[in-house]
């Protein structure tokens, strides 16, 4: 384009009125010197996005230059146009760089004043389950109401009546005394068996009577290995018309091979207890050893599993039941005993030390 000639009236007289375009690359070059200073001072990414607003906004610096470009000669335009667009260019560039090192920083700061560390690995948190005691006790339950048994609860403190006087307990019984009893007053106590809420059901009702009673039961002895002063027991009782030994010979046999799924043999071994007559040491042919020998059975080739018999007549008449017209069967089991001989467990106190690598190896059912 050739340079203004000075006869040019009009060009003269537009050129004093049109910016410099050295005027315009100093008032680009300010802004740019201007930007850079206040770039290197922002220290935070919320300051970086009000000079962005500043310098790149629609009423920005950026923006005005180009709206003063049209005060810019035509010939001059293109030139100057470029270098605003350059400044534009720069300072977007330089934006963009400056706010993921500014948000770094932020994230570090944040990182040094959180007391909390998100780089530490979760914890897992564990779903609680059943405690073996009670998975197994269900599937107790389970089997004898699936063999016509309906479940009965009980008091867990009762009177001397309901544990040993209307259970043919002899006034001088040694099960009375104080060693293997808790007594709460001279009449109350802790009941050391289930059968206290048979003998509520035998009050409320006539034979038929097909109940079980699962419970806590307390008992004061010395803790060992193989015995608790509190443990759960299962007693079950049947009595009707014509309810016979043989009966309880083979649903207690049905009952422990459904137990342990297999075909158990069983053994019944007389033996006392003042509540039934005859009485009955129920055993199980050995689980571990089929009978051979081996520790689990001490050599005997037998387990203990349950106390048995038959319900003594001066139980049922106590709870002012026909001993002449009825009869029926009893037992009570120990659910940690089947507990032991399930899962193989040695030490019985296991059961309450809540120990939980102990516990977690036995998976809900
Ligand atoms: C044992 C022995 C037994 C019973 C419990 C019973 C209940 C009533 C009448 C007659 Cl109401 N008998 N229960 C019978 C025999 C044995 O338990 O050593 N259990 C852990």
């Amino acid at each position: 384009m050739s340079p203004l000639s000075p006869f040019d009236l009009s060009n003269a007289e537009r050129r004093t009125t049109k910016k410099e375009p050295t005027m315009m690359h100093q008032k680009i070059e300010q802004l740019k010197t201007d930007f850079d200073a206040e770039l290197e001072s922002v220290s935070n990414s919320a300051d970086l996005e009000t000079i962005k607003v500043k310098y790149l906004g629609k009423k920005g610096a950026v923006q005005d230059l180009m709206k003063s470009l049209k005060e810019v000669s035509a010939e001059d335009r293109p030139a100057v146009g470029k270098i605003i667009n350059d400044l534009k260019e720069h300072v977007a560039l330089r934006i963009e760089e400056a706010l993921p090192r500014l948000i770094a920083r932020e994230d570090g700061d944040r990182m040094q004043q959180e007391t909390l560390d998100i780089t530490l690995p979760g914890r897992r948190r564990h779903a609680g389950r059943k405690h073996v005691i009670n998975q197994v006790l269900d599937e107790i339950i389970d089997i004898l109401v699936g063999m016509g048994f309906s479940i009965q609860l009980g008091p867990d403190i009762d009177s001397d009546y309901y544990n040993f006087e209307a259970l043919n307990f002899a006034a001088d019984h040694p099960a009375r005394d104080m060693q293997d009893t808790f007594y709460l007053s001279p009449d109350m106590l802790l009941r050391t068996h289930t059968s206290n809420v048979q003998v509520r059901a035998m009050e409320a009702h006539q034979p038929p009577i097909r109940i079980i009673a699962p419970g806590k039961v307390y008992r004061n002895e010395t803790i060992t290995a193989r015995s608790h002063v509190f443990f759960q027991q299962v007693e079950a009782i049947y009595i009707d018309k014509g309810v016979s030994f043989a009966d309880l010979q083979i649903t207690m046999t049905e009952f422990l091979s459904k137990l342990f799924h297999a075909e158990v043999e069983t053994r019944f071994r007389p033996s006392y207890f003042p509540f039934v007559e005859p009485g009955m040491e129920v055993d199980l042919r050995c689980l571990s050893c089929q009978g051979v020998g081996c520790s689990l059975c001490k050599h005997t080739g037998w387990l203990e599993v349950a106390g048995a018999g038959m319900v003594h007549p001066n139980v049922l008449k106590h709870a002012g039941i026909d001993s002449e017209a009825y009869t029926g069967f009893a037992w009570g089991m120990g659910v940690e005993r089947l507990v032991l001989l399930k899962h193989g467990v040695k030490d019985i106190r296991m059961f309450t030390e809540n120990d939980l690598r102990f516990l977690r190896q036995f998976t809900s059912i």
